[in-house]
């Protein structure tokens, strides 16, 4: 087989950016090691930045978000059960779009085989080679026969798990991370959400987040610890805790659970973001803990960066932008990174924590919730901005 890109992970990252690359003009074939089932109902992120949505618009997958998406012009955040909103509309004017991961890939998924463009579920066995030459390839197995991928330029687009990143030689990246001492217990709920947006619900028992998919369907997460088991969290158990970390403010309504998981907290860059002809992007190069919700957002921005590198090389035979891809991508790495960073540390409770830290903390709070100042950063940092 031989294309221009070589796709591998057919996640937003990749299927964003081999969209992007059919609207320029250059071949991708995507190969993914999942079925496409999987892929269309795996529960993740939920919150798409302001640009992210405008570009997901222009690239000609938002019809459907536009439809069932819920647009939020503020978000709130609760102090031991008082609620604070932040106005992003009056701050910023600017919003931010609910609507599942999941959703976001099956309209990708969906526009990829209109294109006619070649997308191969459950393959296996994949390796990269020859990445330091201008014919780099990609071997796997795919309906039980070997396969290879000649192309010109890899994109490293399989997240966390996948093959890319741990291709590069030794020695060459640099490993940047942090985890935290806690975990986010997640369910999905058949019951309206408390609020018509996200409440951030600081609380002495640790955070609570109440987010949703739709009017009739809750996204639930609680603070638990690190290594959590799910089977000691019954659902009689995790009602308790949420209705415990809302407070009197909101009325919680139960309903069915129809997904129950356990993330663990981290944050993870390697630098360079790039070795010879394989780029990575999304979460194969950085992994950010999701109180921040900027995961899905920087797998967007990674891949406007590498395409509009990519067209830069293929229509004016420049290389500076792919020379320079990882440069352009970690600043804002960087700037997400710290962000979620700060979100997670200012949201929940630290098993270390001092009676200074928790003070300080509320105080951090208090003050985000009432100097507009504060809360114009908050809002301009949450609902994102193009890259540039
Ligand atoms: P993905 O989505 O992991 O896709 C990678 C794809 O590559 C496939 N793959 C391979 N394919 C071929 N060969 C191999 N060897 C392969 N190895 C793996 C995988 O099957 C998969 O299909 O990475 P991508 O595209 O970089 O996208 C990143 C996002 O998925 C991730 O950052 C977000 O889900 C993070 N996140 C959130 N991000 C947001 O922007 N807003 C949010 O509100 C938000 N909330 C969240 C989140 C992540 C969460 N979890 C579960 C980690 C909430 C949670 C709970
Ligand atoms: C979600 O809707 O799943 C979600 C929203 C905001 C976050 C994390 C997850 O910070």
């Amino acid at each position: 087989m031989r294309t221009q890109v070589g796709i591998i992970g057919a996640g937003p990252a990749g299927l964003a950016l081999a969209r992007i690359l059919h609207l320029q003009g250059i071949s991708s074939i995507i190969i993914e090691s999942r079925s496409r089932d999987y892929i269309e109902n795996r529960i993740r992120a939920g919150l798409i930045e302001d640009w992210a949505a405008d570009m997901l618009t222009d690239i000609g997958v938002g019809e459907r978000m536009k439809r069932e998406g819920l647009v939020h012009w503020g978000t709130n955040i609760g102090i031991n059960g008082e609620i604070h909103h932040i106005d992003f509309k009056a701050l910023l004017n600017k919003r931010i779009t609910i609507y599942g991961q999941q959703e976001v890939v099956k309209d990708l998924v969906e526009r990829r085989l209109a294109d006619g463009g070649e997308l191969l579920f459950e393959v296996g066995g994949v390796s990269v080679h020859d990445l330091k030459s201008d014919r780099p390839s990609i071997r796997f197995a795919h309906d039980g026969q070997d396969k290879v991928i000649e192309c010109d330029f890899i994109a490293g687009c399989d997240g966390y798990h996948g093959i890319s990143r741990p291709s590069i030689p030794d020695g060459i990246l640099s490993v940047y991370e942090r985890d935290y001492p806690f975990g986010w217990l997640g369910i999905l709920s058949e019951s309206p959400p408390p609020d018509d947006e996200l409440i951030y619900s600081y609380t002495d028992e640790g955070l609570a987040l109440y987010t949703m998919r739709s009017p009739t369907l809750a996204r639930l997460y609680l603070q638990c610890d690190h290594d959590e088991d799910v089977a000691a969290w019954p659902d009689a158990r995790i009602w308790e805790h949420l209705h415990k970390r809302l407070g009197g403010a909101r009325k919680l309504q139960e309903g069915k659970v129809l997904q129950k998981g356990v993330t663990a907290m981290r944050s993870f860059v390697v630098e360079p973001m790039q070795y010879g002809r394989l780029f990575l992007a999304g979460d194969s190069a950085h992994i950010v803990p999701p109180t921040g919700a900027k995961g899905m957002n920087l797998a967007f921005a990674d891949v406007v960066m590498l395409s509009r590198a990519l067209e830069a090389f293929y229509s004016k035979q420049r290389t500076d932008g792919l020379e320079n891809y990882s440069k352009s991508c970690l600043k804002r790495v960087w700037n997400a990174q710290r962000f979620s960073w700060w979100m997670t540390r200012l949201l929940h409770r630290f098993p270390d924590e001092s009676a200074f830290d928790r003070r300080r903390q509320l105080s951090d709070l208090t003050y985000i919730t009432s100097s507009e100042a504060a809360m114009k950063s908050l809002a301009e940092q949450y609902v994102g901005s193009p890259p540039n």
